[in-house]
């Protein structure tokens, strides 16, 4: 749940990039840091494993101004992707305001795209949601990727795996050249401020 610090006119959200292992979240969050000023972001936290995979989360805090008076700020996390984590993708779950579900073009990568969107309902589960209740938008990454030999999937295909009924905004992306990295965390900046400020701060639907 987000925090709200009615002293300080503050309002901090949650923002989860979940995913099977080595789709691109943490590439996300490190072209967010790359590319924006010291002043609109906090230190990334990042604890990795030998080689660069994520051990337990990534963190990055970001400014997004005020909205209605308040001093928007959003932490941005991603969870380890690799299958023995299990338990701590569903930590990192905790509280969670937002989603971006980040999915990899790569054909080799097809079953664990929906294995990680099913383990990611599961986990939401637990906390007595359901992937409909929370804001999120999906974010096919690897796009780059269709222009060389190495095979990937079709648009169609990951909507038809993922999106079937069309329910998600969805983003191409290349996390690593940073192409539809801001357009996809943009709208799920706004769709979750939207989601906190009707739920938390009275704010009416619009
Ligand atoms: N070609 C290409 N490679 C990418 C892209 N995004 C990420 N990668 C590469 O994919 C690999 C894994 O990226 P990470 O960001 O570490 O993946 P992750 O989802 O954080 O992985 P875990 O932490 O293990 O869950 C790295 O070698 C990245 O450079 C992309 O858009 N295109
Ligand atoms: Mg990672």
């Amino acid at each position: 749940m987000a925090l709200i610090d009615l002293s300080k006119k503050e309002v901090h959200c949650k923002i989860v990039y979940y995913g099977p292992g080595r789709c691109g979240k943490t590439t996300n969050l490190l072209y967010i840091y790359n590319t924006m000023s010291d002043k609109a972001r906090g230190k990334m936290l990042t604890i990795e494993t030998k080689g660069d995979r994520t051990l337990f989360f990534d963190l990055l805090p970001i400014s997004l101004g005020k909205v209605n008076g308040f001093d928007i700020r959003i932490q941005l996390y991603t969870v380890p992707g690799q299958s023995i984590y299990a338990a701590t993708r569903k930590l990192v779950l905790k509280g969670v305001d937002g989603i971006v579900f980040v999915a990899d073009s790569l054909k080799v990568r097809k079953a664990k795209n929906v294995e990680s969107l099913s383990d990611l309902n599961a986990n939401l589960q637990e906390y007595n949601k359901t992937l409909k209740d929370i804001p999120m938008v999906l974010q096919f990454n690897k796009r780059d990727l269709i222009s060389t030999p190495i095979p990937t999937l079709t648009l169609p295909e990951m909507q038809q795996d993922l999106n079937k009924d069309n329910f998600w905004p969805t983003f191409e992306a290349s996390a690593t050249k940073g192409t539809g990295v801001f357009e996809t965390l943009k709208e799920i900046s706004k769709k979750t401020v939207r989601y906190v400020a009707e739920k938390h701060l009275s704010v009416p639907h619009r």
